[in-house]
């Protein structure tokens, strides 16, 4: 079993390993299926169905050993696999940072992207492999698949920053992900 590293952190190298999606060494692997997305798609008739009926795996993240904890950086792999539901392409849960810090995606494989929202302003931020998207401080962020292959980046972030995932549910995410004859859609995200 992997477990995150105990401080203090000695100086190391971590592979990567783009099209498998991991680092080694690793810390947890977290899995995410549809059942774990609850209030995130817009079609709740269809994300009930498709939950009674397969539960699909949405995306994984694995972590590098280092834990998340003030003043170390911490990075995990996101591997969002491809599909939709109710023609909404399969995202992340999406997050604020509670304590507001910037964050870096690097994009390895497949194309997806970054809805980022503030409360107020909706950007879109397309990732491939090579390109580097900046979360700023204050915008929560949630990654979509838009592709029909696995969609990985590496995420490199503040120990501290945290994870809230109920202001989002609550303010909402300002665009939604849709494909519509394989192409890319963003609507707006009403409340
Ligand atoms: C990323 C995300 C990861 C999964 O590492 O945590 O992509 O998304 P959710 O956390 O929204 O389920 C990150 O942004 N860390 O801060
Ligand atoms: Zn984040």
């Amino acid at each position: 079993m992997t477990s995150f590293a105990v401080p203090p952190i000695s100086p190391h190298q971590i592979s990567l390993d783009a099209i498998a999606g991991s680092l080694t060494p690793s810390g947890p692997t977290l899995v995410r299926r549809l059942s774990d997305l609850a209030g995130c798609f817009e079609n709740t008739e269809t994300y009930e169905a498709e939950v009674a009926a397969s539960n699909p795996i949405v995306y994984q993240v694995i972590s590098s050993t280092v834990p998340e904890l003030p003043r170390e950086l911490p990075q995990s792999i996101t591997t969002i696999f491809a599909g939709t539901c109710g023609g909404e392409l399969y995202m992340t849960k999406g997050h604020q940072h509670p304590d507001p810090q910037g964050e870096i995606y690097f994009g390895l494989e497949g194309i997806g992207g970054i809805i980022m929202f503030d409360g107020n302003e909706k950007k879109y931020v397309e990732i491939t492999p090579g390109k580097i998207g900046y979360i700023p401080p204050g915008w929560a962020h949630r990654s979509i698949n838009s592709g029909t292959t696995p969609y990985k980046f590496l995420a490199v972030y503040p120990g501290s920053a945290g994870h809230d995932y109920g202001w989002v549910l609550k303010n909402g995410m300002g665009l939604r992900g849709f494909s519509e004859n394989g192409k890319l859609i963003l609507k707006d995200f009403i409340i």
